[in-house]
Protein backbone atom coordinates (compact mmCIF):
# COMPACT_ATOMS: atom_id res chain seq x y z
CA UNK A 1 0.00 0.00 0.00
CA UNK A 2 1.51 3.69 -0.84
CA UNK A 3 0.41 6.81 0.92
CA UNK A 4 -0.07 8.18 -1.86
CA UNK A 5 -2.98 6.31 -2.93
CA UNK A 6 -4.74 7.88 -0.08
CA UNK A 7 -4.44 11.27 -1.54
CA UNK A 8 -7.71 13.42 -2.57
CA UNK A 9 -8.83 15.63 -5.29
CA UNK A 10 -12.68 15.50 -5.14
CA UNK A 11 -13.89 14.22 -1.63
CA UNK A 12 -12.82 11.28 -0.69
CA UNK A 13 -11.21 11.64 2.64
CA UNK A 14 -10.74 8.36 4.75
CA UNK A 15 -12.50 7.86 8.04
CA UNK A 16 -9.63 6.55 10.77
CA UNK A 17 -10.95 5.54 14.20
CA UNK A 18 -9.41 6.09 17.39
CA UNK A 19 -8.79 2.65 19.52
CA UNK A 20 -6.84 3.84 22.57
CA UNK A 21 -5.79 0.92 24.58
CA UNK A 22 -4.35 3.08 27.53
CA UNK A 23 -5.35 3.03 31.25
CA UNK A 24 -6.33 6.48 30.92
CA UNK A 25 -7.39 6.71 27.81
CA UNK A 26 -8.28 10.22 26.00
CA UNK A 27 -11.76 10.47 26.25
CA UNK A 28 -13.25 7.62 26.60
CA UNK A 29 -12.55 7.07 30.09
CA UNK A 30 -10.59 3.94 29.49
CA UNK A 31 -14.11 2.13 28.54
CA UNK A 32 -12.39 0.12 25.69
CA UNK A 33 -8.83 -0.86 27.43
CA UNK A 34 -9.78 -4.45 27.91
CA UNK A 35 -9.48 -6.72 24.90
CA UNK A 36 -12.88 -8.19 24.47
CA UNK A 37 -14.32 -4.54 24.94
CA UNK A 38 -11.47 -3.03 21.67
CA UNK A 39 -12.82 -5.52 19.58
CA UNK A 40 -16.76 -4.35 20.37
CA UNK A 41 -15.68 -1.38 19.35
CA UNK A 42 -13.84 -2.73 15.95
CA UNK A 43 -16.90 -4.26 15.39
CA UNK A 44 -19.26 -1.16 15.62
CA UNK A 45 -16.62 1.41 14.02
CA UNK A 46 -16.41 -0.72 10.64
CA UNK A 47 -20.32 -1.02 10.64
CA UNK A 48 -20.44 2.63 11.29
CA UNK A 49 -18.08 2.90 8.18
CA UNK A 50 -14.38 3.57 9.65
CA UNK A 51 -11.80 3.27 6.68
CA UNK A 52 -9.01 2.70 8.92
CA UNK A 53 -8.39 1.64 12.92
CA UNK A 54 -6.29 3.88 14.52
CA UNK A 55 -4.63 1.70 17.98
CA UNK A 56 -2.74 3.05 20.59
CA UNK A 57 -0.92 1.71 23.44
CA UNK A 58 1.02 5.17 24.58
CA UNK A 59 -1.30 8.17 26.11
CA UNK A 60 0.15 11.68 24.37
CA UNK A 61 -1.98 13.54 25.75
CA UNK A 62 -0.51 16.54 27.70
CA UNK A 63 1.41 15.94 30.84
CA UNK A 64 0.96 12.00 29.72
CA UNK A 65 3.63 9.71 31.03
CA UNK A 66 5.51 7.35 29.61
CA UNK A 67 4.54 3.86 28.78
CA UNK A 68 7.32 0.71 28.74
CA UNK A 69 7.85 -0.95 25.63
CA UNK A 70 6.66 -4.18 27.40
CA UNK A 71 3.44 -2.36 28.05
CA UNK A 72 3.10 -1.18 25.26
CA UNK A 73 3.63 -4.33 23.35
CA UNK A 74 1.29 -6.04 25.46
CA UNK A 75 -1.42 -3.63 24.78
CA UNK A 76 -1.40 -3.53 21.22
CA UNK A 77 0.24 -6.72 19.36
CA UNK A 78 -2.09 -9.02 20.37
CA UNK A 79 -4.87 -6.61 19.80
CA UNK A 80 -3.79 -6.26 16.48
CA UNK A 81 -3.28 -9.60 15.51
CA UNK A 82 -7.01 -10.67 16.85
CA UNK A 83 -8.56 -7.59 14.31
CA UNK A 84 -6.44 -8.75 11.73
CA UNK A 85 -7.57 -12.53 11.90
CA UNK A 86 -11.42 -11.48 12.39
CA UNK A 87 -11.84 -8.57 10.03
CA UNK A 88 -11.34 -7.30 7.17
CA UNK A 89 -9.88 -3.70 7.89
CA UNK A 90 -6.80 -1.46 7.45
CA UNK A 91 -5.05 -0.76 11.06
CA UNK A 92 -2.68 1.65 11.93
CA UNK A 93 -0.52 1.43 15.13
CA UNK A 94 0.40 5.00 16.54
CA UNK A 95 3.70 4.08 18.38
CA UNK A 96 7.37 6.03 18.84
CA UNK A 97 8.60 2.85 19.60
CA UNK A 98 11.22 0.88 17.03
CA UNK A 99 10.41 -2.14 18.57
CA UNK A 100 6.57 -2.02 18.75
CA UNK A 101 6.68 -0.83 15.35
CA UNK A 102 8.47 -3.62 13.96
CA UNK A 103 6.27 -6.60 15.83
CA UNK A 104 3.18 -4.23 14.11
CA UNK A 105 4.53 -4.35 10.77
CA UNK A 106 5.41 -8.18 11.65
CA UNK A 107 1.87 -8.75 12.59
CA UNK A 108 0.21 -6.98 9.24
CA UNK A 109 -0.22 -3.31 10.47
CA UNK A 110 -0.73 -1.05 7.78
CA UNK A 111 0.14 2.18 8.69
CA UNK A 112 2.32 3.31 11.00
CA UNK A 113 1.43 6.76 12.81
CA UNK A 114 3.94 8.41 15.32
CA UNK A 115 3.64 11.44 16.80
CA UNK A 116 7.33 11.37 16.53
CA UNK A 117 7.79 11.68 13.11
CA UNK A 118 10.29 8.75 13.26
CA UNK A 119 12.92 10.66 15.49
CA UNK A 120 13.11 7.82 17.99
CA UNK A 121 16.43 6.01 17.56
CA UNK A 122 15.63 2.91 15.55
CA UNK A 123 12.57 3.40 14.09
CA UNK A 124 13.90 5.11 10.61
CA UNK A 125 15.89 1.81 10.17
CA UNK A 126 12.60 -0.49 10.83
CA UNK A 127 10.21 1.30 8.51
CA UNK A 128 12.81 1.64 5.57
CA UNK A 129 12.81 -2.10 6.16
CA UNK A 130 9.47 -2.52 5.63
CA UNK A 131 7.33 -1.40 3.05
CA UNK A 132 4.48 -0.27 5.17
CA UNK A 133 2.73 3.60 5.18
CA UNK A 134 3.84 5.90 7.70
CA UNK A 135 2.59 8.99 9.51
CA UNK A 136 4.76 11.84 10.24
CA UNK A 137 3.34 14.03 12.96
CA UNK A 138 5.05 17.51 13.65
CA UNK A 139 4.91 18.10 17.42
CA UNK A 140 6.90 21.02 18.94
CA UNK A 141 7.84 19.34 22.84
CA UNK A 142 7.50 16.26 24.29
CA UNK A 143 4.12 15.37 25.53
CA UNK A 144 4.10 16.10 29.36
CA UNK A 145 5.48 19.80 28.69
CA UNK A 146 4.43 20.62 25.47
CA UNK A 147 1.41 22.84 25.92
CA UNK A 148 3.37 24.59 28.42
CA UNK A 149 4.49 27.61 26.44
CA UNK A 150 4.28 26.80 22.71
CA UNK A 151 6.17 29.28 20.58
CA UNK A 152 6.33 29.95 16.50
CA UNK A 153 7.57 33.10 14.90
CA UNK A 154 5.43 31.44 11.45
CA UNK A 155 3.63 28.31 12.66
CA UNK A 156 3.05 27.04 9.02
CA UNK A 157 6.36 27.84 7.46
CA UNK A 158 8.11 26.15 10.77
CA UNK A 159 5.90 22.91 10.16
CA UNK A 160 6.36 23.31 6.85
CA UNK A 161 10.22 23.17 6.90
CA UNK A 162 9.95 19.86 9.12
CA UNK A 163 7.90 18.07 7.48
CA UNK A 164 10.61 18.85 4.54
CA UNK A 165 13.75 17.92 6.62
CA UNK A 166 11.70 14.63 7.88
CA UNK A 167 10.76 13.95 4.28
CA UNK A 168 14.39 14.30 3.22
CA UNK A 169 15.78 12.29 6.25
CA UNK A 170 13.25 9.11 5.63
CA UNK A 171 14.14 9.00 1.47
CA UNK A 172 17.73 8.99 2.80
CA UNK A 173 16.68 6.20 4.58
CA UNK A 174 15.72 4.61 1.91
CA UNK A 175 11.80 5.67 2.54
CA UNK A 176 10.33 6.80 -0.41
CA UNK A 177 8.02 9.65 -0.48
CA UNK A 178 5.16 7.58 -1.19
CA UNK A 179 4.57 6.18 1.53
CA UNK A 180 4.95 8.74 3.75
CA UNK A 181 1.49 11.08 5.26
CA UNK A 182 2.31 14.07 7.06
CA UNK A 183 -0.05 15.63 10.21
CA UNK A 184 0.34 19.10 11.59
CA UNK A 185 -0.19 17.68 15.25
CA UNK A 186 -3.59 19.76 16.39
CA UNK A 187 -2.91 20.27 20.21
CA UNK A 188 0.81 19.03 20.16
CA UNK A 189 2.77 22.25 21.14
CA UNK A 190 0.22 24.58 19.72
CA UNK A 191 -1.77 27.40 21.44
CA UNK A 192 -5.29 27.83 20.42
CA UNK A 193 -4.97 30.45 18.15
CA UNK A 194 -2.29 28.30 16.39
CA UNK A 195 -4.58 25.30 16.35
CA UNK A 196 -6.86 27.18 14.12
CA UNK A 197 -4.77 28.91 12.06
CA UNK A 198 -3.37 25.76 10.96
CA UNK A 199 -6.76 24.25 10.33
CA UNK A 200 -7.83 27.55 8.07
CA UNK A 201 -4.44 26.94 6.44
CA UNK A 202 -4.31 23.33 6.07
CA UNK A 203 -4.59 23.51 1.95
CA UNK A 204 -0.92 25.30 2.38
CA UNK A 205 1.02 22.05 3.15
CA UNK A 206 -0.67 21.35 -0.96
CA UNK A 207 2.01 21.63 -2.49
CA UNK A 208 4.16 19.24 -0.42
CA UNK A 209 2.12 17.01 -2.52
CA UNK A 210 1.51 14.36 -0.25
CA UNK A 211 -1.55 13.01 1.94
CA UNK A 212 -2.34 15.04 4.91
CA UNK A 213 -3.77 13.77 7.52
CA UNK A 214 -5.89 16.24 10.74
CA UNK A 215 -6.48 14.92 14.20
CA UNK A 216 -8.79 17.52 15.85
CA UNK A 217 -11.50 15.02 17.86
CA UNK A 218 -12.63 16.19 21.12
CA UNK A 219 -9.16 18.07 21.55
CA UNK A 220 -8.71 21.01 24.15
CA UNK A 221 -8.83 22.91 21.03
CA UNK A 222 -12.70 22.50 20.65
CA UNK A 223 -13.15 22.14 24.26
CA UNK A 224 -11.77 25.41 25.49
CA UNK A 225 -13.22 27.61 22.18
CA UNK A 226 -16.72 26.52 23.40
CA UNK A 227 -15.88 25.78 27.24
CA UNK A 228 -16.95 22.42 26.94
CA UNK A 229 -16.17 19.03 28.11
CA UNK A 230 -14.75 16.10 26.67
CA UNK A 231 -18.18 14.57 26.05
CA UNK A 232 -19.69 17.48 24.49
CA UNK A 233 -17.47 18.44 22.00
CA UNK A 234 -18.99 16.37 19.27
CA UNK A 235 -20.49 19.62 17.07
CA UNK A 236 -17.05 21.20 17.45
CA UNK A 237 -15.27 17.90 16.24
CA UNK A 238 -17.45 17.54 12.88
CA UNK A 239 -16.86 21.21 11.99
CA UNK A 240 -13.24 20.89 12.06
CA UNK A 241 -13.41 17.53 10.06
CA UNK A 242 -15.44 19.27 7.37
CA UNK A 243 -12.80 22.02 7.23
CA UNK A 244 -9.94 19.37 7.04
CA UNK A 245 -11.94 18.05 3.94
CA UNK A 246 -12.50 20.68 2.35
CA UNK A 247 -9.09 21.63 1.92
CA UNK A 248 -8.42 17.88 0.58
CA UNK A 249 -7.21 16.28 3.69
CA UNK A 250 -7.22 12.47 3.34
CA UNK A 251 -7.50 10.83 6.50
CA UNK A 252 -9.60 12.16 9.40
CA UNK A 253 -8.92 10.82 12.82
CA UNK A 254 -11.64 10.77 14.95
CA UNK A 255 -13.09 9.27 17.66
CA UNK A 256 -17.09 9.61 16.34
CA UNK A 257 -17.03 7.52 13.16
CA UNK A 258 -21.05 7.26 12.42
CA UNK A 259 -21.12 11.22 12.66
CA UNK A 260 -17.70 12.12 10.91
CA UNK A 261 -18.65 9.25 7.77
CA UNK A 262 -22.18 10.81 7.17
CA UNK A 263 -20.84 14.75 7.65
CA UNK A 264 -18.38 13.42 5.20
CA UNK A 265 -20.99 12.12 2.87
CA UNK A 266 -22.84 15.53 3.18
CA UNK A 267 -19.51 17.31 1.86
CA UNK A 268 -18.89 14.96 -0.93
CA UNK A 269 -21.90 15.41 -2.49
CA UNK A 270 -22.25 18.98 -2.43
CA UNK A 271 -18.19 18.75 -3.93
CA UNK A 272 -20.16 17.12 -7.09
CA UNK A 273 -21.57 19.96 -7.99
CA UNK A 274 -18.82 22.77 -7.35
C1 LIG B 1 -2.00 9.58 18.50
N1 LIG B 1 -2.52 10.87 18.13
C2 LIG B 1 -3.20 11.73 18.94
N2 LIG B 1 -3.54 12.83 18.25
C3 LIG B 1 -3.06 12.66 16.99
C4 LIG B 1 -3.07 13.44 15.83
O1 LIG B 1 -3.62 14.65 15.80
N3 LIG B 1 -2.50 12.96 14.72
C5 LIG B 1 -1.90 11.74 14.74
N4 LIG B 1 -1.33 11.31 13.58
N5 LIG B 1 -1.86 10.95 15.81
C6 LIG B 1 -2.42 11.41 16.92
Amino acid sequence: MTAKGLQTSTNNTKVMGILNVTPDSFSDGGKFSSFDNALIQVEQMISDGVDIIDIGGESTRPGAVDVTEADELSRVIPLLKAIKAKFDIKVSIDTSKAEVMSQAIIHGADIINDVRALQNEGCLTVLANSDVPVCLMHMQGMPRTMQENPHYDDVIGEIKQFFIERIKVCEDEGINRERIILDPGFGFGKTLEQNYQLLAQLHQFSDLELPLLSGTSRKSMIGNLLQRNVDERLAGSLTTAIIAAQQNASIIRVHDVKETVDALKVLSMTQKYQ
